[in-house]
């Protein structure tokens, strides 16, 4: 006899820009068809999805993750968070822990694996321990970024293609640049250019793909026409009527959809624990 203690099942909307918040779900277990299904409409419509009050093994977690898609493997010559020679780990530990990615700082608005020949189609992020403030993640609607643009820029953009750099391969040492003007330093890595203008492949939304601050160049473009075409188009993203705020509580997992979506760190004491466990999800060729 099912428990009475169960709550239903729902996804409820967090009313903002993008995001959709999911109860009642058991992610250790396996999940229903019609479950799955809902989940990857809401996905579709609302862009991320935040489960409560989960508990899962790394298993679990993967298991969770594939009912949306494969794993997501870099090429071997394209590093990407947490590669090690010849292998990157399958549960990413994002945590200022020994042993952990991305420490305590912010991060910029970004698209995982954005450099990459293919993409990945979206992240999960499980929130094991939180600091008691800062850490807060948020995510942008590149849908919505994109369809308030002005139709001139819409038109002006509409074929164009952007190179984005692996930040992984830069020089440490040089300094940090958000757009490539200087076109005689020699190349570091190969290069994977998208179309700035993507479209949704499940959706069939427009996305404006571009993140707030890895270096770029748009192809075929005199430098610094580039250059400021990029940072007006970064301007415009950088909305807050773009985006949500995730406040972390023990258990959620969040999933997003790196081809509609950006997201953001907020720094936290680095005398505070926060530990999470990544999975990222193969994509496809930008269209
Ligand atoms: O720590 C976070 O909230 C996000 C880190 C991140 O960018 C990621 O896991 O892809
Ligand atoms: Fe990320």
């Amino acid at each position: 006899m099912p428990s009475l203690t169960l709550t239903e099942f729902k996804i409820t909307s967090t009313g903002g820009p993008l995001g959709a918040v999911v109860t009642g779900l058991d992610a250790s277990q396996p999940v229903a068809p019609e479950v799955i299904l809902q989940l990857k409409q809401a996905l579709r419509d609302r862009h991320i999805l935040i489960f409560k009050e989960q508990k899962l093994t790394d298993e679990q977690l993967l298991n969770f993750a594939f009912y949306f898609g494969d794993l997501y493997v870099p090429p071997d010559d394209v590093p990407v968070l947490a590669s090690q020679p010849g292998v990157t780990p399958v549960v990413i530990p994002i945590s200022n822990l020994d042993g952990g990615y991305t420490g305590t700082g912010e991060l910029a608005f970004h698209s995982d694996h954005h450099w990459t020949p293919k993409p990945s189609s979206g992240s999960l992020l499980y929130a094991l321990e939180v600091p008691s403030q800062g850490g807060d993640t948020y995510w942008l609607n590149l849908n919505l970024a994109y369809e308030t643009l002005d139709e001139a820029t819409k038109q002006r953009i509409a074929d164009l293609q952007l190179i984005t750099y692996n930040p992984f391969l830069r020089d440490k040492n040089a300094p940090r640049s958000k757009y490539r003007l200087d076109r005689n330093i020699p190349l570091t890595s190969p290069v994977f250019p998208h179309p700035l203008v993507r479209t949704h492949p499940e959706s069939g939304k427009k996305i404006l793909y571009l993140d707030y601050a890895t270096e770029v160049e748009v192809v075929g473009l005199e430098p610094q026409e580039g250059a400021e075409l990029i940072e007006q188009l970064r301007e415009h993203l950088n909305q807050p009527r773009f985006y949500y705020q995730h406040k972390w509580s023990v258990g959620d997992i969040v999933y997003w959809d790196n081809q509609a979506t950006l997201h953001y760190r907020q720094a936290f004491d680095p005398n505070e624990r926060r530990v999470m466990r990544r999975v990222s999800l193969a994509g496809s060729r930008p269209f």
